[in-house]
């Protein structure tokens, strides 16, 4: 009981502290790193983890998909928005606890995108990358496949902004939003999952919103 009780209490505000600590000390500007807020952006926080990420637009953004395929693709933007367009409004909901409800994503749902490169049998996971060249996430093959799960070109029935990741980020509904990369370039399937940037510092593989990251008590709000 009590060796439960104290790893709880050690684990918790750790993990609450560690994304925004790191944030405000990335931030010479903002060090309380609560001052994120957009000024339209209805709750949303800009969270990077490179001080820089350099602007891409429908002349120089790429999107590859490779590793474990029978046909590696590469799509720039005009190609991800001449594919059908999937609409998904769901809550946004932050690990750190911020939400904001009822946000509208559309894009390209990855199954798509899985179906036309061929996936080969020995793949299980999806590594993907980002052109802030930093950030990575994961998913397992079942998770990516899911309807709710998209290369996403429009939040907020607009065009992605670069602050918002755009013009292309993952959009994984379900999930905590450290899963949604922003910036993405590259969707590459493995043989096992590999943990993404966050991961690595102790958040959640399988990032289920409510049943994940030690609230899986929590009531879904
Ligand atoms: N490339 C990249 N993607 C990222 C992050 C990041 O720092 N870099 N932060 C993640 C986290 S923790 C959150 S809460 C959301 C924030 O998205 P927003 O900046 O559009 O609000 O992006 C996620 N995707
Ligand atoms: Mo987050």
């Amino acid at each position: 009981m009590v060796g439960l009780g104290a790893a709880g209490l050690v684990t918790a505000p750790y993990l609450q502290g560690g994304i925004e600590a790191f944030l405000g000390a990335a931030s010479d500007k903002d060090p309380t790193g609560l001052t994120g807020l957009l000024p339209n952006g209805g709750g949303f926080r800009y969270y990077s983890v490179a001080s820089s990420v350099p602007e891409r637009g429908p002349e120089n953004y790429r999107l590859t998909v490779d590793g474990l395929v029978e046909r590696p693709m590469t799509y720039t933007l005009d190609a991800l928005r001449a594919l059908p367009q999937t609409r998904v409004v769901r809550d946004v909901q932050c690990v750190t606890g911020w939400r904001v409800p009822g946000t509208p994503f559309e894009g390209v749902t990855l199954t798509r995108l899985l179906d036309a490169c061929g996936v080969r049998p020995e793949a299980r996971a999806i590594r993907f990358s980002c052109f802030d060249g930093t950030y990575t996430e994961s998913l397992t093959l079942p998770q990516a496949r899911r309807d709710d799960v998209m290369v996403a070109l429009r939040m907020q029935d607009k065009p992605l902004s670069h602050s918002h990741g755009g013009p292309v980020r993952l959009y994984v509904a379900p999930m905590y939003f450290y899963k949604s990369a922003k910036w993405l370039s590259g969707i590459t399937l493995t043989r096992d999952v590999e943990p993404g940037y966050w991961e690595d510092l102790g958040y959640d593989v399988d990032a289920w919103v409510g049943r994940s990251n030690g609230r899986d008590d929590a009531p879904t709000v």
